[in-house]
């Protein structure tokens, strides 16, 4: 019998991977990727009786695999928090899927293993995004706020590393990440012993550094275009520099610009955090656009539609 592991490459992924391995050890078959890979089922074939373990990928989005692993005899456990559609029923599934705003996978196995290592959990709640809820977790743990604040690192850098086009744009690829937190049950000999605590820090200070010192495409009080040259310090830091900004100037709508391995740009959108609206209307406009309200993008823009692309984004966002 084997036992696949499908996890997603960020922090809640790894954590979630992590906690869950404390807990049950031995056989393994890890499967993952950078964080924007979430077709991760697809990759695994399996026989009757193996088991698949999936955490951290939208339950839609792997509809297929899924019915293809159970139809082959596999027993799933399924762990999410992201779009999942109409859950199918089948002996052989189990999910654990909570789509609540507050709730992330890390948190969901955290649940199922009654707080066993729920310091690994916190560190991926702050990893998520989910800022309020990991610090009124820590508090309620009675975390020391210097505690607190080394898990919301923690949980940031480990998030920073699954960004990039491709593993060849990350410092570790998510499974040696795997590696090297996996014989830490407490997250705080990690970041005190561990080289790859320190390395994932320095990166994430230099691929910021650098992003901070470039200048806008364009840029009013209304908006601001960044397009990052073609590099993978660039790929790496695009979706954490984006949040920066977000962060930095509430009232501004941003897009985000990297060339992709086919020669286009990617293209990220968020709409200002005081207004988070029109984001998917604008990237609609475009063949390969898409998203939500507040978040929107465009997986490959031609390069030469890119003045085309910052004027309507002016437009479409000026006030
Ligand atoms: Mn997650």
């Amino acid at each position: 019998m084997n036992h696949y592991y499908v996890f997603n490459g960020d922090a809640d992924g790894l954590c979630a991977l992590h906690q869950l391995r404390l807990a049950e050890p031995g056989n393994a078959h890890l499967v993952t990727g950078v964080k924007r890979d979430i077709r991760l089922l697809d990759r695994v074939g399996v026989n009757t009786g193996d088991r698949v373990t999936v955490l951290d990928i939208s339950l839609d989005s792997n509809r297929s695999g899924l019915m293809r692993l159970l139809e082959t005899g596999a027993i799933v456990d399924y762990f999410d928090h992201h779009h999942a559609g109409e859950i199918p029923l089948h002996h052989n599934l189990t999910t654990y899927i909570d789509l609540s705003s507050d709730i992330c996978t890390s948190l969901l196995v955290d649940q199922h293993l009654k707080g066993q290592f729920h310091a690994w959990a916190i560190a991926a709640a702050f990893g998520d995004n989910l800022i309020q809820k990991a610090q009124q977790l820590a508090n309620s743990f009675g975390l020391t706020q210097t505690e607190t604040e080394q898990l919301a690192c923690l949980g940031e850098y480990l998030n920073y590393n699954g960004y990039g086009d491709a593993v060849s744009d990350l410092h570790f690829h998510p499974a040696e990440l795997y590696e090297e937190i996996k014989s830490f049950a407490n997250p705080f000999d990690f970041i005190a012993k561990s080289a790859a605590f320190i390395k994932l820090a320095t990166g994430y200070k230099d691929d910021m550094g650098r992003a901070d010192s470039l200048q806008p495409l364009a840029s009013d009080n209304d908006c601001a275009a960044y397009l990052l040259p073609d590099a993978s310090w660039a790929r790496r830091v695009s979706g954490i520099f984006a949040n920066k900004l977000a962060n930095d100037n509430p009232r501004r709508a941003h897009a985000v610009i990297t060339l992709n391995r086919r020669g286009n740009y990617t293209v990220s959108v968020r709409a200002s955090l005081t207004n988070p609206q029109g984001a998917d209307v604008l990237c609609l406009q475009f063949e390969t656009g898409g998203g939500r309200k507040a978040a929107a993008g465009i997986n490959d823009l031609p390069t030469d539609a890119i003045n085309y692309f910052v004027t309507t984004f002016m437009q479409h966002f000026r006030n």
